[in-house]
């Protein structure tokens, strides 16, 4: 299968990310230091991202879940008005596992459509396309190995299938706000009319369940922040010793944004070798490393009308925790 991944080889994964070099050399020379959450996602990263979706404090994929499995034929029918075949483009597929629901149910249904799934984690990719293989053995499947932004411009017209872009889990609360708006107004660039997105966002809730989410008992949260560190110790050569860091976040009801950060426990000096580089810690200083933004309904109908969309469709959970939008192009 891994001929049909386009843009890209399997053997990337073995390299080091250019952007990852970048991210590093220039993050870790700001005030306050900052690396994107984006370089989580190597092979361990994802499993552990796996392992937080299941796990009991992280609410957010039960929620969407729910909302997806609760919903489907209310989707199918918005994907389907004119009988028109569709093509199921997934930003950050990550295992699929809630797009299944989906997949299945549409399979079922007999509904003409083919699934491109787009990951940036090569490894979540080849999981998903062997275990959709063995599902779903005749759905079509274009799988793209890629960012998001390049797998936009990737957005052919040679199709006549409608396009519907599938931005789930909350990926778009990693966003910075001006990003989240950019990166609509790129989709509303590159789609038909007639063409729709469906994003999940976590809405606001009482702060001390997002808290927790993200301050899982498990530690698995703070096994996957300090990740960051152990991928570049293994890619840039680095020395960062994982014991001299915590993990700290904080969700501020106010904004509606879930930080993290990794916090320096000593005085100390990590060297980056790849990179010819020493880098000094304070004792308690930080790297931000992540932000996981939670929306209201104002907001999220304020960004489509922001960015040349109308909301068509709004699905949530029996809790109300977490919502699927539609917007039509
Ligand atoms: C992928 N993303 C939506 C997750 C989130 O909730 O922001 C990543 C994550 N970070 C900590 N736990 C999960």
């Amino acid at each position: 299968f891994s001929d049909s991944i386009t843009s890209e080889s399997l053997t990337v994964s073995q390299e080091t990310d250019p952007a990852l070099i970048e991210e590093v050399r220039t993050g870790l020379q700001k005030t306050p230091k900052r690396l994107s959450s984006q370089f989580f996602y190597d092979a361990e990263g994802s499993r552990i991202f796996a392992e937080i979706m299941h796990s009991p404090d992280y609410y957010l994929t039960r929620s969407e879940y729910e909302v997806l499995d609760t919903h489907k034929a209310d989707l199918l029918r918005q994907f389907t008005p004119d009988n028109r075949p569709f093509e199921l483009v997934e930003l950050g597929a990550g295992d699929g596992l809630k797009t299944k629901i989906l997949l299945g149910f549409f399979e079922d249904q007999k509904a003409d459509f083919a699934y491109a799934p787009v990951d940036i984690s090569v490894d979540a990719l080849e999981g998903l396309i062997v275990d959709i293989r063995k599902q779903w053995p005749d759905l079509p499947l274009n799988p793209r190995h890629s960012d998001y932004f390049s797998a936009l411009e990737q957005l052919s017209d040679e199709s006549d299938a409608r396009r519907i872009v599938l931005f789930l889990g909350s990926n778009i609360g990693n966003f910075a706000p001006d990003d989240a708006i950019d990166f609509y107004r790129q989709l509303h660039d590159r789609l038909q009319p007639g063409d729709l997105v469906l994003t999940g966002f976590d809405l606001q809730k009482h702060p001390a369940i997002i808290h927790t989410a993200y301050n899982d008992r498990q530690g698995l949260t703070k096994a996957f922040n300090l990740n960051l560190l152990r991928r570049i110790n293994r890619e840039l050569d680095a020395d960062f010793d994982l014991t001299a860091f915590d993990h700290y976040e904080v969700y501020n009801p106010e904004t509606g944004e879930a930080r993290s950060y990794l916090v320096s426990q000593k005085a100390q000096t990590v060297q980056i070798t790849t990179l010819e580089m020493t880098v000094p810690f304070a004792y308690g200083e930080i790297i931000h490393t992540e932000i996981s933004r939670k929306f209201t309904r104002a907001q999220i109908e304020q960004l489509a009308q922001q960015t040349g969309f109308t909301v068509s469709g709004w699905f949530t959970d029996g809790k109300g925790y977490f919502a699927d939008v539609v917007f039509a192009r």
